[in-house]
């Protein structure tokens, strides 16, 4: 047993892994307006969630897609990546590209769901994340 702690332990332990979904429709992208009761109620994020133990980041977001818009989505290349800290907690954030769905996108978590312009994202009330690399999500829509 060492006799001091790794002194990265405690860091480690405060990060989480989201995957999110850039699915695009005739140039718009999907954004989803969070529930009521969530963290950051009420802003337009990117479909997808937290990663759960013994997932994949894919299989994690093709549930997620499943769960929140009730579609079976084919996950494509993760286009970017990118962390931010809320307080103690890290999130380490997968944005992959999704261009195949089967299915009618629905509402099932959300308020509202809707199809923007990639530009119309700057006006929107985004998670303080989103809105930090707005620039290299728009670079890869
Ligand atoms: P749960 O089951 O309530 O823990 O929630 P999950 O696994 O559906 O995950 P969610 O969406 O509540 O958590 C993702 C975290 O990432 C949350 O702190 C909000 C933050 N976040 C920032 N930007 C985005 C985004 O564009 N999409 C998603 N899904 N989360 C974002």
């Amino acid at each position: 047993m060492p006799a001091t702690k790794p002194k990265n332990v405690k860091t480690r332990s405060g990060w989480i892994a989201v995957v999110t979904a850039l699915m695009r429709r005739q140039g718009k992208v999907l954004v989803g307006k969070r529930p009521e009761g969530a963290s950051l109620a009420g802003r337009w994020e990117f479909p997808g969630g937290k990663i759960e133990l013994g997932e994949s980041p894919e299989q994690a977001l093709a549930r997620e897609l499943r769960e929140e818009l009730g579609v079976e989505a084919e996950i494509g290349p993760l286009k970017f990546a990118a962390t931010h800290t809320y307080g103690k907690t890290g999130i380490l954030f997968l944005f992959y590209e999704v261009k195949y769905w089967k299915g009618q996108i629905k509402t099932q978590q959300h308020m509202d769901l809707k199809w923007v312009a990639p530009k119309e994202l700057r006006e929107l009330e985004l998670p303080e994340a989103n809105a930090k690399f707005l620039t290299q999500i728009m670079d890869v829509l």
